[in-house]
This record gives C-alpha cells, sequence and structure tokens, in this order.
C-alpha cells in the first residue's frame, strides 16, 4: 500500500528531537513491504501547502499521524498541541476528499488518552503504545479487509457512531523491536542529518519501559511498567552504524531512566567503551540506585551530562510523589558529578501534594549546595489520566470527566499558587542556571539556531555554565 505518514510533532524548545517513534513505525511498515512516504511538518511554515503538494503528486491509499506532544507540560505558560493536531486533520480530509483514505493516529501523546483523542481528531483508527507490530498488522487488515479486532492496542468504532474501544497494549519483546540494532529505525526516512544539525543530537534507546512508580508519571503507561532491556553489543552497534552511515557523533538516550537496572547499563558502557566510537552523549538518569564507579563508566563510555529526575530536594515531598530516593542520594549524586567533572541539570517539579514553602526553600538550597550545571523546574504537576495523581484529583473533585484531560490541568498545592512563581522568580533570576518553562519565555527560537548552526552538539543547557549565557536567558524574556 502507499503510505503516507505525518510526524506532527513542530515544537523546537528545548530543541528540535528526532521523530524516533515515526522513524521506528516507518521502519515497520517499510519491512512490511509497504511503500512509505514521509512528511515531517518540523520547520515547516505552511504545512497545508506541503500536504497538497504531496498528496497530489503521490495520493495515499492510507494517512498516518505520528502525534508526540500533547502539550508541553509546562504551568502556566502552556502550550496546546491539540488544535494544531484538529487543523491538520481538517486539512488532510479536505484536501483528501473525494476519496477517504482511512486516517489512523499513534504516538505519545495520542497513548496518554487514546479513546478521547480519536474522537477528538475523528481519525479511522489509532495505535495506543508501540507501534512497530501492531502498525504493520493493522495496515495488513486493512488491504486484505480483515478484521482490527485481536490487534494489540488498536483503538477502533465497531460500527458506525459508537464509542472507540481500545484494545490493552502488548508491550513486546518480539522482532522488530527486540532487533533494533540489526534494523534500525528509518532515519533515512526522517531526516537524522537535519535533526543532528538543528537540533544538535541523535537520539537512540537502550531499553523501554519504567519500573518506578512516580505518582504523576505517564512512563509505565506508555512503555510498560517493567524494563525491557536491549542486548548492549546491539546498541553499541547501531551507535557504531550511525557513527559510520550518518556521520553523527553526538547522542541523546532516550530512556526514560538511563542508570536502572544498573546491571544493564553498566553492560551498554562496556560494549561502547569497546567500540572506541568518540561518541558523546547524555540522558535522563535518577539518583536511586546511581553509584560513583556507574557514574564513571558512564564518562568512559562518552556521556558529558545528566537531566536528573530529582523533583524535589525535601524528603517528605519526594515521598509524596513517590520517589524512590531521598536527599542524602541526590546530595551524593551531585558530589560524583562535581569530582568527575559531568554536566548536571536537575529537573524539578514545584507544588506537588504537600509542598510548602518551606519545602520550596529547602529544594532550592539543597539544590544550590549541589553546583549544577542547570536547573529546569516546573510549576505545578500535569495530571495524566490513569495515574496515582489523576486518582487523587478525581477523589478531590479537581476533575470530574475524563475529557478535561484533553486540556493540560495541573495540580498545585492550593496555599502555594499566589507565592510560588515569585518565590521561584525571585531565586531563579539572580542565578541564572535556572531555567524556568512554565514562567519564563526560554531562548528564542533564533538564538538557539544560531547556536546549532555554529556546530554545537550537546543539551543547550550545558551552556549556562557560562556567565554571558546566564544574561541573556532573561534578557530574551
Ligand atoms: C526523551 C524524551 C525527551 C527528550 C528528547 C531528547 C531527544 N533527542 O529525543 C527531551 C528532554 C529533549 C524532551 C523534551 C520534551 N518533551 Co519529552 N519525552 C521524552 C521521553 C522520555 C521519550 C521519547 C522517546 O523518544 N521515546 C522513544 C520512542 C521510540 O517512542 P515513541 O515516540 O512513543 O514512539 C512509539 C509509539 O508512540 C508509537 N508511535 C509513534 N508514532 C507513531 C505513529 C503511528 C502512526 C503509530 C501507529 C504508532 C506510533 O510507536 C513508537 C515505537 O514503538 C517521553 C516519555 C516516554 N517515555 O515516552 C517524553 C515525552 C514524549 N515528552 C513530553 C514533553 C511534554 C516534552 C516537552 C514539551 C517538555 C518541555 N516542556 O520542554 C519537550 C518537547 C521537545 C520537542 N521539541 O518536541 C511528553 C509528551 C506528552 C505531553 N504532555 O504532551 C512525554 C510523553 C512525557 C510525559 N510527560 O508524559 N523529551
Amino acid at each position: 500500500m502507499h503510505l503516507l505518514l505525518i510526524s506532527a510533532n513542530r515544537e523546537v524548545f528545548p530543541d528540535p528531537v528526532f521523530p524516533l517513534g515515526a522513524a521506528y513505525v516507518a521502519e515497520s511498515a517499510r519491512r512490511a513491504g509497504h511503500n512509505v512516504r514521509v512528511i515531517d511538518l518540523l520547520g515547516q511554515s505552511r504545512p497545508r501547502d506541503v500536504l497538497l503538494r504531496e498528496i497530489r503528486h503521490h495520493p495515499p491509499d492510507v494517512v498516518a499521524l505520528s502525534l508526540r506532544n500533547l502539550d508541553n507540560a509546562a504551568y502556566p505558560l502552556t502550550k496546546n498541541y491539540l488544535p494544531s493536531y484538529q487543523t491538520l486533520v481538517q486539512d488532510l480530509r479536505a484536501i483528501l476528499s473525494p476519496e477517504k483514505p482511512p486516517l489512523i493516529v499513534g504516538g505519545s501523546a495520542f497513548s496518554l488518552m487514546p479513546d478521547l483523542l480519536l474522537d477528538e481528531l475523528g481519525a479511522d483508527f489509532g495505535i495506543s503504545g508501540e507501534g512497530e507490530e501492531s502498525f504493520p498488522m493493522l495496515l495488513d487488515a486493512l488491504e486484505f479487509n480483515k478484521s482490527v479486532a485481536c490487534i494489540p492496542g488498536i483503538v477502533y468504532r465497531p460500527s458506525l457512531g459508537t464509542s472507540p474501544v481500545v484494545v490493552p497494549p502488548a508491550p513486546s519483546m518480539n522482532p522488530p523491536y527486540a532487533l533494533a540494532g540489526k534494523n534500525p529505525p528509518a532515519h533515512d526516512l526522517l531526516g537524522l542529518k537535519r535533526y543532528v544539525r538543528i537540533g544538535g543530537m541523535a537520539s537512540i534507546q537502550t531499553k523501554r519501559g519504567c519500573a518506578f512508580r512516580c505518582k504523576y508519571c505517564t512512563y509505565p503507561l506508555l512503555e510498560g511498567s517493567s524494563f525491557r532491556l536491549r542486548p548492549p553489543g546491539e546498541v553499541a552497534d547501531e551507535m557504531e552504524m550511525m557513527v559510520s552511515t550518518f556521520g553523527v557523533h553526538s547522542f541523546f538516550i532516550v530512556d526514560s531512566i538511563f542508570n536502572t537496572p544498573p546491571d544493564h547499563a553498566d553492560e551498554v558502557c562496556e560494549a561502547l567503551i569497546r567500540k572506541n566510537l568518540r561518541v558523546h552523549w547524555s540522558c535522563y538518569a535518577t539518583p536511586a540506585g546511581m553509584t560513583l564507579p556507574l557514574l564513571k563508566k558512564m564518562k568512559q563510555a562518552g556521556c558529558d551530562g545528566i537531566e536528573l529526575g530529582t523533583d524535589s530536594g525535601e524528603n517528605g515531598v519526594l515521598a509524596g510523589l513517590g520517589k524512590s530516593f531521598s536527599v542524602s542520594h541526590l546530595k551524593s549524586v551531585g558530589d560524583w558529578c562535581r569530582s568527575l567533572g559531568l554536566a548536571l541539570c536537575h529537573t524539578l517539579i514545584f507544588g506537588g501534594p504537600g509542598e510548602t514553602p518551606e519545602s520550596v526553600q529547602e529544594t532550592c538550597r539543597v539544590i544550590e549546595e549541589s553546583h549544577p550545571t542547570a536547573v529546569v523546574a516546573m510549576t505545578g504537576l500535569r495530571i495524566y489520566p490513569d495515574t496515582p495523581l489523576a486518582k487523587m484529583a478525581e477523589g478531590m473533585g479537581l476533575i470530574t470527566h475524563r475529557s478535561q484531560y484533553l486540556n493540560p490541568v495541573f495540580y498545585l498545592e492550593p496555599a502555594l499558587e499566589p507565592i510560588l512563581m515569585h518565590m521561584l522568580l525571585s531565586f531563579a533570576e539572580p542565578r541564572g542556571n535556572w531555567i524556568l518553562p512554565g514562567l519564563v519565555t526560554p531562548l528564542k527560537p533564533l538564538t538557539q539556531r544560531i547556536i546549532r548552526l555554529a556546530g554545537y552538539r550537546r543539551p543547550l543547557w550545558h551552556l549556562l555554565r557560562y556567565a554571558p549565557f546566564k544574561d541573556r536567558i532573561y534578557r530574551d524574556r
């Protein structure tokens, strides 16, 4: 079949990020024998014209959308991407008329609330969760007019006008995912080289799933609640292939958490060290179970900075958020990063259940003591359906109807609402290495573009260690 796959993400903050999920499903459709064409809307100033041209020249039998973000999860400077997806679908329907090829939706944004989004977008089918196996199954069912009802993760309407049915996803260890090192994602179709030029880094995964139980988090829902590990050698082979084929040397490891399970992280590092690829990379990490030997090994394998899912510097708040570590752990990680010369970015969430003015102050103090390279601090927690936080918010009457989740909704401890913004701004502004995505507009896209065009290939927060840059963050406001 002629498949048109559209990557709909146009967000460029904190960087344009390679659409790895779309690249995986594009590859799986290509391997299943379909003729795959891709449109990436990032950087397109007139998406409708691009679609029109493509569809005129290459009429598709089926159209699929990859939706990465639903909103920017930042409060109060919230960006909601849903209206732009609705416009996209309306444009597509108009351009594709009178033929009506089936419209399929997938991606992390879709998987967060597939029932709601299928209706909201008026799509025909969706795949919730991983697409590598289910997507080709759906294409096959459409081509040969078979039933879709048994496809893992399928979202469909059993008959016209009925509510969507969501078949639970079945996260898989089978090929093609487990063979991803040998059958890598379609880097070519999604323009990996362009993303490295404009966004600095390529993306790679060493595992899927998350076994942690943070109360607000969607990762176990999106990827499954246990870790599924790629063979370390396969990860190193994929990196080697990306170095030799695309000339890429900078990576972001997009695992929900890189350093857990620690043995696997250690083995991935060993495999990279053996290859001696001269690459550098960053990742998300947790203080839980982090050790100095592992951090040393990570550095030896090319890691030059970590984004630590710290959330808070106060033990009561950490416990309330369901975190699996205490303040002493995160202090140790700060010390180790400093002793090894690894860049460290704390990601914090202020205003969760039980947060008080005192705990905010305590967090600021603890974080400063760890001398971070940068801090990304969010105010309020985005409430996602089916998380423990959602159950709490529903119990409190904050959410009375599931459709409320379509618009970004946040939990912010009521007593803090009038003072939190002021507290954080006055703490952050003189320091300059604090990024407040919900409170201060970050770097102007032009500044960002210049830095990337100049060849800078690390996450931009690394630069916050340089004083002149610190001022700019606030001047650009
Ligand atoms: C790593 C990561 C980052 C890194 C990315 C680094 C990089 N170089 O890629 C950084 C830190 C930069 C980042 C930034 C942001 N992120 Co982020 N990020 C992630 C994370 C942990 C992994 C993303 C990933 O690459 N996964 C691996 C790929 C393979 O999985 P996938 O994309 O889901 O694709 C699979 C399926 O979805 C499906 N699929 C995908 N497309 C399609 C299409 C079809 C047709 C089908 C059938 C299936 C399908 O199949 C794929 C393969 O199995 C996710 C959470 C998570 N665990 O998923 C959040 C996540 C995607 N991020 C999120 C957000 C909000 C953001 C930011 C907006 C935050 C901010 N305010 O800055 C920015 C936006 C950046 C941008 N320019 O778009 C949200 C999006 C949800 C929402 N609220 O909208 C997520 C889901 C986390 C969350 N809060 O739940 N992020």
